[in-house]
């Protein structure tokens, strides 16, 4: 059998220093970045990564695709409303059809194939990482984000003392989920109202998610369920068509400021 080459320790711990440090020190200086690794968030990732735009995902879990992997109830099965097929179809994930105009699919096949076409397209990730603030300059235009490690919030305050570092992008995406927590900042500095989300309504909930996703604030862009969140809109349980769709129209958004 073929013997492993001879690395040892050093090298493993240097080859990863290294990729981290230069990775980082690029996507320092992005064009689009988005807080929350979740549907609409890899979504908008994967298709201004695919549009030749530099995306960096920051994600506060050591995982990625937030409510995704386990669908509804803690069943692994997640499901789409048409018109959202049409995005399973793209990304390769297999589904049968519940009922007309629904279909359903595996939680971490979906999940899973997303992941990785927003890594094969380019996108990069920086996992671990809390959104903590704004970078807000001049007129108040959006001009990146202030982070942390995830553990450093895990500690008693008294015990900690670490100042996070800000990164800058030409636009942020806010896809923190329910707690639309980029947008959340700008409501504490008096900036803007949000009206927390609705009781569901799947009927309506997606088609509004779809009408008011875009620039909430200039430089920031909100999708998903923080749409649903800063606008009152209604909650629409485990189906993720207007997650993806969503996703796909922030890039869109994004990618007309960015050229
Ligand atoms: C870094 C953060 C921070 C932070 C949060 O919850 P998500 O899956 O969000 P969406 O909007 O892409 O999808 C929502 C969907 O999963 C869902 O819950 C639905 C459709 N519910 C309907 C209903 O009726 O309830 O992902 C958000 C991601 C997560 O991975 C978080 O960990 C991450 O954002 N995140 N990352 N810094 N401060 N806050």
């Amino acid at each position: 059998m073929e013997k492993f080459s001879p690395v040892g320790e050093k090298d493993v711990t240097r080859a990863i220093v290294a990729e981290f440090a230069k990775q980082f020190d690029d996507y320092v200086e992005s064009d689009c970045i988005i807080v929350g690794g979740g549907p609409s968030g890899l979504m908008a990732g994967r298709n201004l990564a695919r549009a030749g735009k530099k995306v960096f995902i920051v994600e506060r879990n050591n995982y990625l695709g937030g409510g995704f992997w386990i669908g509804g109830y803690l069943m692994n099965k997640v499901t789409v409303r048409h018109p959202g097929e049409r995005v399973l179809d793209e990304l390769g994930i297999p589904y049968k059809v519940a009922s007309k105009g629904l279909l359903v699919a595996d939680g971490p096949h979906a999940c899973s194939k997303l992941i990785a076409s927003a890594c094969d397209s380019g996108v990069k990730f920086a996992n671990m990482t809390i959104f903590e603030d704004l970078v807000l300059k001049g007129d108040g235009r959006v001009f990146g984000v202030v982070i942390n490690w995830t553990p450093v919030t895990a500690l008693p305050r008294e015990i900690t003392c670490v100042d996070p570092v800000a990164i800058e992008a030409t636009i942020v995406i806010d896809a923190t989920g329910h707690d639309a927590q980029v947008v959340k900042k700008l409501e504490e500095r008096g900036l803007i109202k949000t009206k927390g989300f609705g009781a569901m309504w799947v009927e309506r909930s997606e088609d509004l998610i779809m009408e008011h996703t875009g620039e909430v604030h200039p430089g920031l862009i909100v999708t998903g369920m923080a749409v649903s969140t800063t606008y009152g809109l209604p909650r629409m349980g485990p189906t993720f068509g207007g997650m993806l769709l969503s996703g796909e129209k922030a890039a869109e958004i994004a990618l007309e400021k960015l050229t």
